[in-house]
């Protein structure tokens, strides 16, 4: 295994030493945001999980080796390749095999996490069902993942381009607990509430931590999905995004575009629609779950 993960030497210490960690994923920096905000949230992030006495894990595949940790050159290096594979679960192993710059989806990067023994993750949302599955087939791989990777997602609920109400319950159907912190709705990315009731509700990160401890005594298997409310100050109401994601959606459909292509395209459009609006929001909550998630991991460990 070690052949195939390369620990950063800083992360390595700290997982040994039994310290807070929190993943990262490299989708969102590629496929994500555009350069060079890209970078700036990549950094930003982990000087943020930093500021609260955890150690950062930004995780993607380059020279045939998945990296948990990057230094800072990598980093950059990954901000400016924007053809970047894709990789989730079923493209881990090809990409590793042909040695090519690979970012690492939220399914992906669960996966990698579970093999260094990372227990939290953070990101700004996941993929799920999207609308219209019913006839391209389109579900996201990283709900599937929840079933397998013992790895707690902080994510600020699912993004209001995805159906929300197939997604929520395909991950009931997988067993995986959705829990959103503080507040009954069930998040929508950019708003706070879409109109959706949360599964589950807890209101710290010491219930949260609890929360782990039982599925560990309970010998549960799998992931489980934290959704954190962006703050107030940087959403959009819902009303105002609805007809823009409304927009895009019919966009993308009369181009055709389909299957990986997708969730880029949208957000991409949608960040034009709203003027940069949804990019300074998407890195405000990802900054917000970059704390979180490393307020959990220090409850986990405490
Ligand atoms: N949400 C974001 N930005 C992203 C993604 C989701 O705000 O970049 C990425 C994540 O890496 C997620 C992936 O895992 O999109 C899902 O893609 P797909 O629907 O193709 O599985
Ligand atoms: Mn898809």
């Amino acid at each position: 295994m070690s052949e195939i993960l390369e620990i950063a030497p800083e992360v390595g210490a700290a997982l040994a030493a039994g310290q807070p960690v929190v993943a990262l994923e490299s989708t969102i920096i590629t496929h994500g945001m555009p350069w060079p905000d890209n970078l700036a949230m990549a950094r930003q992030v982990e000087a943020d999980i930093r500021a609260q006495g955890a150690v950062p894990a930004t995780i993607a595949v380059m020279g045939g080796r998945i990296k948990i940790g990057l230094e800072d050159a990598a980093l950059e290096a990954l901000a400016q390749t924007p053809d970047a594979l894709k990789v989730s679960r079923a493209d881990i192993a090809a990409c590793l095999a042909s040695g090519r710059t690979g970012a690492t989806t939220v399914a992906a990067t669960m996966l990698c996490a579970a093999q260094a023994g990372i227990e939290v993750f953070a990101t700004g949302g996941i993929g799920g069902v999207h609308q219209g599955a019913e006839d391209s087939f389109d579900i996201s791989a990283d709900l599937q993942e929840f079933a397998i990777s013992p790895v707690m997602v902080v994510c600020a609920g699912a993004k209001a381009i995805l159906d929300l109400p197939k997604t929520l319950e395909v991950l009931e159907t997988l067993g995986v607990p959705v829990v959103t912190l503080g507040q009954d709705a069930f998040p929508g990315f950019w708003s706070r509430d879409v109109g959706l009731a949360s599964p589950l509700r807890l209101d710290s990160a010491e219930e949260v931590a609890g929360l782990m401890a039982a599925r560990a005594a309970l010998g549960q298997s799998g992931g489980v999905l934290i959704a954190n409310p962006i703050p107030a100050e940087a959403e959009i109401p819902h009303e105002v995004l609805a007809p823009i994601i409304a927009q895009a959606q019919q966009e993308a459909d009369a181009q055709g575009v389909r299957g990986k292509a997708v969730t880029p395209y949208l957000l991409a459009r949608i960040k034009e629609l709203t003027q940069g609006q949804s990019l300074a929001s998407n890195i405000a909550l990802v900054r917000h779950n970059a704390c979180v998630a490393a307020q959990i991991a220090q409850a986990i460990v405490a």
